[in-house]
């Protein structure tokens, strides 16, 4: 229960939480059997006030044209760029420093035909009948169905993982404090990066497929998915819906 986690925030509770507490508070490490961590000196350089709005502006611009892309191209991506991407997306704080992620990179396309047949099994069950109409009408818009075509064509598909909690070397259990929250901003990271280097995605979050593609993609169980990025260069042919963002003035109270 929540009770007995404080840092589990119930609006925040989803089903994988909670099916995870059969096997949590089991034998967990106390915070002293970890070592003592030095503190060392930190500095970044100073921009000046006009460079710095300079930057501000170039990255809002960058990050505007970040959309949504559901259809991408076959090409290939250098494996390297996919690394620091990564990378990229490793260096999100995270609750006391537990680094909570697994980044699942598949390339390999059998494996990726397993993924599109699996999640377009769910997705099926989803739209006709989990969803309800509501949902399925609010979407419409967006012309997206369970027809997955990208998880086939996309060179890379990117399965992030939170792991729920951690192991250490004395084989007791590591508490992943904020662990959804914690992997959820270094996804935000990993867009960012994607979008720096041209690359699309799309942040699928296939509805009731997390446990079947963990057993597929053979991770332990205290990994649970969060999000399905498909990634790629957009297609040449690719459209998106011509959505427009709420301007700063309705996204920011300033007090
Ligand atoms: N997961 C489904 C449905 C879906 C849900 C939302 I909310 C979207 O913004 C888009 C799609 C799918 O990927 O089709």
């Amino acid at each position: 229960t929540a009770g007995s986690r404080p840092w589990v925030d119930q609006d925040l509770q989803d089903d994988t939480e909670i099916t995870a507490t059969e096997d949590e508070d089991v034998d967990l490490a106390d915070s002293h059997e970890e070592e003592e961590l030095p503190h060392v000196a930190f500095s970044l350089p100073r921009h000046t006030e006009e460079a710095a709005l300079k930057r501000s502006k170039d990255f809002y611009n960058l990050m505007n044209q970040r959309r949504s892309v559901r259809f991408i191209s076959p090409e290939p991506v250098p494996r390297k760029v996919i690394d620091n991407v990564i990378r990229t997306a490793g260096t999100a704080p995270s609750g006391a420093h537990t680094e909570p992620w697994t980044f699942v990179v598949v390339s390999d396309t059998e494996m990726k035909h397993q993924v599109r047949l699996l999640v377009e099994e769910e997705e099926e069950m989803n739209y006709r009948q989990r969803m309800g109409d509501k949902w399925v009408q609010d979407l419409a818009k967006i012309r997206t169905n369970w027809v997955k075509e990208y998880l086939d064509v996309a060179p890379y598909l990117i399965l992030i993982f939170k792991q729920t909690y951690g192991t250490l070397p004395n084989g007791k259990k590591k508490t992943h404090y904020y662990n959804e929250i914690s992997v959820s901003i270094s996804c935000g990271i990993l867009l960012a990066a994607l979008q720096n280097v041209g690359l699309v995605t799309v942040t699928s979050t296939p509805l009731n497929c997390g446990p079947r593609l963990r057993l597929l993609l053979k991770r332990p169980a205290n990994e649970k998915l969060l999000l399905l990025l498909p990634v790629g260069y957009p297609a040449s042919d690719a459209t998106v819906p011509d959505l427009k963002r709420k301007p700063l003035e309705e996204i920011m109270v300033h007090v």
